[in-house]
C-alpha cells in the first residue's frame, strides 16, 4: 500500500505550506501531488513555486497559474508578477491541465476547477449535473479507457468528499487560503498505486493549524497590496471577510 498527499491552492503562503509539508513528512508520506494555484494572494509566490517544484511529483494548472502570465494593469497582480519573475511565470503558464492515474482499481483524475476549464467553478452545492460533469472526458482532460471513478480538485478553497452515485468527488481544500475553517487543508489517498485490480482504498481530509500571525507579518513586511482583504481571509476563512453565503 502506498499513500499520496494531494495539496492545492497554496497562494503564496509559505508558513502554511511549510506546516503542511511538515505534517506530510511526519506521516512518512513521500509522494505529493499538487492541484495548482501556487501564486498570489499571499506575499511569497516565488518561494512557493520553488518549493512545490522541488517537492511535488505532479502539478496541474490553476486559474492563477494561467492568468498570472497575462498582461494586466491591475496593481495587485503586477506586484505578484514582479515577485515571480519571467521563468516561474512561464513554468506556471505551461503546466498540464489534468492528470489521470490508477490506484487500487480506481481511475483517479486530478484537475484544478472542472473538466471544462480552470475558470469554471463547481461548488459542493452546485447543481448535480455540474458536479456529475466533473467525471466526463473533455477536450481539456483528454480521454481514458473509462470515466474517472474519483475526481480530486481544488479552486473553491472548501474541502469536502461526496459520493455521487458511483462517482467520488473530493475537494482537497486550500493550503494557503482556506475559506471554510482557518486551518490549512489537504487530502491523503491510500491504495495500490498503478494497480487496475480492485483492492482496499481510502481517502482522508487533513487539517493543519499554522502560524497565521507570521503569515500576515510576512505580507505586511513585503508591503503587499490589498493587505487588509488578505488579513480578513486568513483570520476569518471568509472571502474578503464577507459573511458565509453557503446555505446548507
Ligand atoms: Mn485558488
Amino acid at each position: 500500500m502506498e499513500r499520496i498527499a494531494v495539496i492545492s491552492d497554496i497562494h503564496g503562503n509559505i508558513p502554511a505550506l511549510e506546516s503542511v509539508l511538515q505534517d506530510i513528512s511526519s506521516k512518512g508520506i513521500k509522494t505529493i501531488y499538487c492541484l495548482g494555484d501556487l501564486p498570489g494572494k499571499g506575499p511569497n509566490s516565488a518561494e512557493v513555486v520553488d518549493l512545490i517544484r522541488k517537492k511535488c511529483e505532479v502539478i496541474v494548472q490553476g486559474n492563477w497559474d494561467d492568468f498570472i502570465g497575462n498582461p494586466t494593469e491591475v496593481e495587485m497582480i503586477r506586484w505578484h508578477q514582479e515577485q515571480l519573475g519571467k521563468e516561474r511565470i512561464y513554468f506556471l503558464k505551461n503546466l498540464p491541465f489534468s492528470f489521470d492515474f490508477w490506484i487500487s482499481g480506481k481511475l483517479i483524475r486530478l484537475f484544478h476547477a472542472s473538466a471544462e476549464s480552470v475558470y469554471k467553478r463547481v461548488r459542493a452545492h452546485s447543481p448535480l449535473e455540474e458536479r456529475l460533469a466533473m467525471f466526463v472526458h473533455t477536450e481539456m482532460t483528454g480521454t481514458a479507457e473509462r470515466n474517472p471513478d474519483v475526481v480530486m480538485y481544488g479552486d473553491i478553497h472548501h474541502a469536502f468528499i461526496q459520493q455521487l452515485s458511483k462517482y467520488t468527488l473530493c475537494n482537497v481544500g486550500s493550503v494557503g487560503n482556506p475559506l471554510d475553517i482557518t486551518q490549512a487543508s489537504y487530502a491523503i489517498i491510500e491504495g495500490e498505486r498503478n494497480s487496475k485490480v480492485p483492492s482496499s482504498f481510502s481517502m482522508t481530509l487533513v487539517r493543519v493549524p499554522y502560524d497565521i500571525d507570521y503569515a500576515l507579518q510576512l505580507a505586511k513586511e513585503a508591503q503587499m497590496p490589498e493587505y487588509d482583504a488578505y488579513e480578513k481571509e486568513l483570520r476569518t476563512a471568509r472571502y474578503r471577510g464577507l459573511p458565509d453565503l453557503i446555505q446548507e
